[in-house]
């Protein structure tokens, strides 16, 4: 039975850090948008030209361009028995495409987990974050533009996963051990299975 997981959450969350931990636990991959269209960015491609600027102002890739790249990424044949989204879906289109493509392979979603952070502490942690890795859109500016975001077009989402059953909280205001912990936790509970 497919595992398809969905780490959902305000930006600098811990959204992609324990999405790569449960990738290398479970040997499922983690397909981040935010990785595949910083790759697309650092290699110069028609997509990676139209999403930089956007990126670096905080707002969001347009659905169709971010569909479409995440389309492909699923076709690939590591994706064929699950997969851990990390930052998307991001709108209310994206998580009905998510649900579409899902469905077409006879796959329905696992479960939504919420990894909550208070602003205060996003905010901490992206500014480190500028100063290790230089991310672009690490700014403080752009920080508080991708927080409005996500509360516009992001935090609705939680609603509509919510009513579906599917949505399940985790303290992400812990060492990244006990929130990794957690995180298999639910998911073992949630499938009734013994994942790791
Ligand atoms: P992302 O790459 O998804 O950026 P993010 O939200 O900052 O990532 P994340 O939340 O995973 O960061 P992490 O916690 O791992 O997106 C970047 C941009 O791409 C978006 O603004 C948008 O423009 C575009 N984009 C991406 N997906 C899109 C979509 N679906 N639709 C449209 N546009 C899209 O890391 C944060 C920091 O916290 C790290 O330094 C980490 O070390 C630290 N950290 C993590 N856990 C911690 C813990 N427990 N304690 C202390 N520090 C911790």
């Amino acid at each position: 039975m497919p595992v398809d997981v969905v780490f959902f959450g305000p930006p600098g969350s811990g959204k992609g850090t324990q999405a790569s931990r449960l990738a290398s636990t479970l040997g499922i991959p983690q397909v981040s948008t935010g990785d595949l269209l910083r790759s697309n960015v650092a290699r110069g491609t028609d997509l990676g030209k139209v999403a930089r600027p956007i990126m670096e102002s905080g707002a969001l890739v347009p659905d169709d361009l971010v569909t479409r790249m995440l389309k492909e990424r699923l076709e690939e044949p590591d994706a064929a028995t699950g997969a851990l989204f990390d930052g998307y879906p991001r709108t209310v289109p994206q998580a009905e495409e998510l649900d579409r493509l899902l469905r077409i392979e006879g796959r329905t979603l696992t479960a939504v987990l919420f990894i909550d952070v208070p602003d205060p502490v996003i905010v901490g942690r992206l500014v480190k974050r500028a100063e290790i890795e230089g991310r672009a859109d690490d700014t403080p500016e752009t920080v508080a533009a991708r927080l409005r975001v996500y509360r516009d077009k992001t935090e609705p989402l939680a609603e509509l996963y919510r009513k579906l059953g599917l949505f399940h909280r985790i303290d992400g205001d812990r060492p990244v051990d006990e929130v990794a912990f957690d995180v298999l936790a639910t998911l073992n509970r949630v499938t009734g299975r013994v994942l790791a």
